[in-house]
């Protein structure tokens, strides 16, 4: 059997979240019947109703195509399928290294349902090495198979890292170049056939512990270049030099492209991702491990500022201008800015922090259970507030007018009000 040629009609996405639900949507509207798998009853049942559990600019409106078509469900079991999507998380555990036990558990539940010529692909970012531990896994289980191509029980695994960028992924899924890495060059080409079914972008082959670094390696690119920005942010206001004008400046030059500082980094990739490669090569990765040292430590600079700039006022009231990892997301995890927030309330004493995240609707427990923290509007926490700190450069904070902002502290974060 050539795997070429297998048919690729029903496929299974294992773990239905930012990447998960988008890839299983954008399948079915490229006419895959699809069936999505999640361990969350409410999930399931929101895809069902062709409801989105998050926001994604364009993803509901696919969605409920799909779903309606009857191209698209979901539920709790992992059915037969011709291919295998896994995309679920991979934390942390002990000193910053990769828990696969969730990719072992989709491996597990796979494994029951196949019968031969399955391609299974491995999404979720991680460690090099983890396509091919998926695999044994499955083998473990199922040993009457192989990873041997072209065989009557032969079994394609493969890595398709995705790269999409939150805020941007309807787009970014359809348009993006793709790296696949097989376990065999044949479980790539599987693979590159069912992701041209929907993927406009190139496709390229490799072998799946390259595609596994691969993914790392631009993360980790961008966590290097976003800590150079960081430092400089702090050495530059040591010097009492404005780091936005000095960045404007030196990327004047032809070859320079510095990237921006910022309250430190967030979200669940960039500042997650480069800690994969060190704890591989830990002896090696010098500059990737201080790079996000440098990065996790700018929260706290922030504090320190803002507990100096503080000190004048009896009670003072902080307006933290958004809580998200990032500008105009409602995306909380990993937010080095909710951090901030909540570390401030805790202390400044009889202070008070208004936080406002246009985002939410409600605050995250922790800030919640804290009685000097309030979600308030943008208009009200600007007049109550003696300190105005700008975390995230959401778009309703950019059209703030000036006027109101005369007489306050101000700590812009991102260069926002220059
Ligand atoms: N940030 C800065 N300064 C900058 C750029 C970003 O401080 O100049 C901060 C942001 O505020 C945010 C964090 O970095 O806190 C990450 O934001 P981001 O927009 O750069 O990236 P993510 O985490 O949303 O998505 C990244 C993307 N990777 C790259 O750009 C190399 C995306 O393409 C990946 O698919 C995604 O990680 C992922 O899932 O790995």
């Amino acid at each position: 059997m050539s795997p070429i040629n297998a048919p690729l009609d029903t496929v299974c996405v294992i773990g239905l979240g930012y990447i998960g639900l988008p890839t299983a949507a954008v399948l079915a509207q490229a006419g895959k019947t699809v069936i999505g798998v999640d361990i969350k009853q409410d999930t399931v049942d929101a895809i069902n109703a062709g409801q989105v559990p998050f926001v994604e600019e364009g993803l509901e409106a696919v969605l409920a195509g799909v779903v309606a078509q009857g191209k698209l469900s979901a539920q709790l079991e992992t059915p037969a399928a011709d291919a295998y999507i896994v995309s679920v998380p991979t934390p942390f555990k002990g000193d910053h290294e990769a828990d696969l036990s969730y990719i072992e558990a989709a491996a597990r539940g796979i494994a029951p349902q196949l019968k031969g010529g399955e391609l299974v692909v491995l999404e979720s970012t991680a460690p090099p090495g983890a396509t091919e531990h998926m695999a044994e896994v499955i083998l473990e289980v199922r040993p009457e198979f192989t990873n041997e191509p072209n065989l009557a029980n032969s079994l394609y695994f493969s890595h398709a890292p995705e790269r999409v960028l939150p805020g941007r992924i309807m787009i970014e899924m359809v348009e993006n170049d793709r790296i696949i890495g097989g376990l065999t060059p044949e479980a790539a080409e599987m693979n590159k056939e069912l992701y041209a079914s929907f993927c406009n972008g190139e496709l390229l082959l490799t072998d799946a512990r390259t595609a596994e670094m691969a993914k790392l390696t631009e993360n980790a690119f961008r966590d290097v270049n976003i800590a150079f920005a960081n430092e400089l942010s702090m050495i530059a206001d040591k010097q009492g030099i404005d780091v936005w004008e000095l960045i404007e400046l030196a990327n004047h030059h032809p070859r320079v492209n510095i990237l921006q500082p910022g309250p430190g980094v967030g979200g669940h990739c960039i500042a997650v991702d480069p800690w994969f490669i060190v704890s591989a090569e830990r002896e090696t990765s010098k500059l990737i491990a201080t790079a996000r040292k440098v990065n996790d430590s700018k929260p706290g600079v922030v504090i320190d500022k803002v507990l100096e700039r503080a000190e004048k006022f009896k009670a003072p009231v902080v307006a933290a201008l958004g809580i998200a990892f990032k500008a105009n997301i409602d995306d909380l995890r990993e937010s080095p800015s909710r951090n901030i927030a909540n570390d401030l309330a805790e202390k400044l004493g009889d202070g008070t922090v208004l936080v406002v995240e246009p985002n939410i609707e409600t605050l995250p427990r922790e800030l919640a259970a804290r009685t000097n923290v309030e979600l308030a509007d943008l208009d009200d926490a600007l007049e109550r507030a003696d300190i105005v700190l700008l975390l995230v450069d959401h778009d309703p904070f950019r059209e703030v007018d000036r006027e109101k902002l005369q007489e306050k502290v101000i700590i812009d974060t991102k260069g926002l009000w220059r």
